[in-house]
Order: C-alpha cells, then sequence, then structure tokens
C-alpha cells in the first residue's frame, strides 16, 4: 500500500508531531510505502534532528520527507499512491488533486481530522464528501477516546515500555544521565513542564521553593522558556536553583525521549494535541494547557475531555482536576489547587492507570486506518 501524507504545519509541533507519528507506524507496523510531504522541514528537525530542511527528498527511518513547497516537483503516474492522508485541516494542492482525480483508479482520499473528544465527532467520523467539482470525495477520519471514532495514535509495546521505565530506578537513571541531568535523581518530586505562556506562573514556583520536598521543574524550550528567563534571569544559563526548586531548560529532544521524559517525571504538564496523549500512555498524573481557540472554543473541548477522562473518577477528584485545570488554562495562580492536587496524586495515579487499561483496548489510530482505507479500496475496485 502506497500512501501521500501532506503535513503542513500552522505554528508549534503538534502537526509535524501528530503527521511523524502516523507516517512512522503505517510504514514500521503496516509494511505502507510513505511519502511524508511537510512544508515546514525547520519546525520537523526540532523533533527529528536527522533531518535536513535544505533537502527536496530525502529518507527518514524508511519515510520518504518531500519538502511541500507552492510549486510541486512533476508528478508522474507511477508515483500513484493508494491513498492520500490530507492531515489536521491542512489545504492539498489544487494541481495534486487534479492529478489524483485524472487516475481510473482513483486513491482513497481521508481528512485527518484534530483531536477532540466531543461527543459530536461520533456522527462525523467516517463520513464521505464529495469534492465540488473533481469526481473525488474524501472521507473523514477522526481521531478520539472511544471505539466510534478512529482512536488515538499509540505505537505497539509504546505502554510496556513505558511502564517498565516508570518502574525501573536504573533505566531512569540511565536516561537522566542521557540529558545530562546526573543529579535529577536527587529530588523527591520530577515536573516536565511543556505548556504555552503562563501570565500567573509565579505564585506556585515561589510555593514549590518554599516546600519541604525537593522539586526539580524541566522546561522544553519555547516561550515559557523565554517566559521564566526573565523572571529568573539565572536561567539564561539553563539552571535556576532557589530554595526547594531547581529548574533546568531543556532543548527539544527526539519524539521517543520525550515519550521517555514523560515516563520519567511524576507530573506532567503537557500542550496542545499530542504531547497529552503521549501523557496518558506514560500514566502519570498530568495536567493540559489545550491550544488556545477564538471564542473560548479550546474551553469546551476541555471541558469535554475532562467529562470522558473523569467519569470514573471521585467527586472530590473531579473537582481538584477541573479546578485545576480551568486555573491552569486560564494562566491563573494555581497554589491552591496543586497542592490540593498533591493530596490526590495516588488515586489519580491509580485512575491514570484504569484510564489508559480503558483506552488500551481499544484500536490504535493507525490500524483503524489501514483496516478502514483496505475495506474502501476493496469495495471501489469489486464495484468499479
Ligand atoms: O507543539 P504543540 O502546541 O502543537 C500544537 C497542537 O498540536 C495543536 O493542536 C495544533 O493545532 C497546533 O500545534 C498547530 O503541542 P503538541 O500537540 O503536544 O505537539 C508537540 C510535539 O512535540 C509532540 O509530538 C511532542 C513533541 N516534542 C518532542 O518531540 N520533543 C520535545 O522535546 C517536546 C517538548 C515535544
Amino acid at each position: 500500500m502506497r500512501c501521500d501524507l501532506f503535513c503542513s504545519v500552522v505554528d508549534n509541533f503538534g502537526d509535524i508531531g501528530i503527521c511523524w507519528r502516523l507516517a512512522r507506524q503505517l510504514q514500521n507496523e503496516h509494511q505502507w510505502q510513505v511519502t511524508l510531504w511537510v512544508d515546514d522541514l525547520v519546525s520537523f528537525q526540532k523533533i527529528c534532528h536527522s533531518v535536513n530542511p535544505q533537502l527536496a527528498s530525502q529518507m527518514q527511518h524508511n519515510v520518504l520527507v518531500r519538502h511541500w513547497t507552492a510549486v510541486l516537483p512533476e508528478l508522474v503516474a507511477a508515483d500513484r499512491p493508494d491513498l492520500v492522508i490530507e492531515a489536521l485541516a491542512c489545504t492539498i494542492p489544487q494541481t495534486y488533486l487534479q492529478w489524483m482525480a485524472a487516475f481510473t483508479d482513483k486513491p482513497l482520499w481521508l481528512n485527518l481530522e484534530y483531536l477532540s473528544a466531543e461527543d459530536w465527532v461520533h456522527g462525523c467520523h467516517a463520513l464521505p464528501s464529495p469534492h465540488p467539482q473533481l469526481p473525488l470525495q474524501k472521507y473523514f477520519f477522526f481521531p478520539g477516546f472511544t471505539e466510534q471514532t478512529g482512536g488515538l495514535l499509540r505505537e505497539q509495546g509504546l505502554v510496556d515500555s513505558l511502564v517498565k521505565l516508570s518502574d525501573t530506578p536504573v533505566l531512569q537513571l540511565q536516561f537522566w544521565q542521557q540529558l545530562g541531568l546526573l543529579d535529577a535523581m536527587d529530588y523527591q518530586q520530577k515536573i516536565s513542564l511543556f505548556a504555552y505562556s503562563q501570565a500567573g506562573i509565579q505564585p506556585w514556583l515561589e510555593q514549590l521553593a518554599g516546600a519541604t520536598v525537593k522539586t526539580l521543574v524541566l522546561v522544553p524550550q519555547g516561550q515559557l522558556a523565554i517566559d521564566l528567563t526573565q523572571l529568573f534571569s539565572e536561567l539564561k544559563t539553563g539552571r535556576f536553583d532557589h530554595k526547594s526548586l531547581s529548574i533546568r531548560i531543556l532543548d527539544f529532544m527526539p519524539q521517543p525521549m520525550y515519550d521517555q521524559l514523560l515516563a520519567c517525571c511524576d507530573i506532567n504538564f503537557v500542550r496542545g494535541e499530542d504531547s497529552v496523549i503521549r501523557a496518558q500512555w506514560a500514566g502519570k498524573p498530568f495536567i493540559w494547557q489545550i491550544y488556545r481557540q477564538d471564542e473560548q472554543a479550546h474551553l469546551i473541548k476541555l471541558d469535554a475531555f475532562l467529562h470522558k477522562y473523569l467519569q470514573q473518577a471521585s467527586e472530590e477528584q473531579k473537582d481538584c482536576l477541573k479546578n485545576l485545570h480551568m486555573a491552569w488554562n486560564l494562566e491563573q495562580d494555581i497554589s491552591t489547587e496543586f497542592a490540593l492536587f498533591g493530596n490526590f496524586s495516588e488515586q489519580i495515579q491509580k485512575h491514570n492507570k484504569k484510564w489508559q487499561e480503558y483506552l488500551i483496548q481499544q484500536q490504535d489510530l493507525a490500524s483503524n486506518l489501514v483496516r478502514f482505507a483496505e475495506n474502501k479500496l476493496i469495495m471501489s475496485r469489486n464495484f468499479s
């Protein structure tokens, strides 16, 4: 099976992060021949360090990566894919669609949508949509948290490997050494802090500094790291120590290493769309800053997720996590909510384990997509 996957990097890293994971999984686990068209190779290189942004075409981890520029290179019949994936609201070039439409045996066209826990997704997943002018039809493919959706990206063996890392201090020590954090294991509480800007963050950090437990906060490069360096000028060295708190700035690491970071930390602040899914596979307590949208649409999406995620949690856990998420997403001081969250951390870890077990019973997104595509292609060939 041959697949062309189109990815346009809007901003940040989620679009390319999700597409890169999917491309590798289709190739590694389903033996598809995948061509990943990406318009921003510089962002791609941040999460896959071997990418060369200067190349129009390159093999990366057995995936053909092609630079998606304003004018596509010549498209020849021999390159005809079986499946074309238009990912995360990008728009496939008209010239490419016309090329697709010219084939007698037309490629299947999927529109991979953004993740949402809202119920309306169930009614839209897998629906067809005819192209207004061309003899083409695309199908909407929605990720999600239920069997009525396309599921979530989850590589074979991922959760087992993260559980093993979480349960094995010597493996964690090796990971911290790989990151150059030789003293990481001296901190009883390790927090990964991957978020957007957080105007009200200082009181919470002061609270961590004044606590008896020693806390290590790990902040990947980006706007939040810049903001914190303005708060604490010593951070321009990459490190800031203040009583019980130590903050370190981390370079962006390859995706698999980021998964390991989540498994080695005690609490994970995650954001966007992909890292929040990875935090659920790591199983540790997590707090999600959702990607901001107009008219507070993101808070509706956040509420829908918390409703599903906390369905089996106790009322007091629900209140605690909902209040903490609202404060974090509104960039307020979370000191009070975080202190309460700390009291529930064991129950939350148990709850996350049950939530993970519920999610793992479902097929992963790549497998669902492969099955959907193969069924559609068989049907179209049998009835054409
Ligand atoms: O970077 P993000 O904010 O991406 C966002 C969201 O995806 C949002 O839904 C989308 O609309 C917007 O982009 C355009 O957050 P996200 O989704 O967690 O993606 C980050 C990716 O970066 C994820 O794949 C994890 C990866 N990552 C690394 O590979 N290494 C790292 O060191 C870090 C911190 C992240």
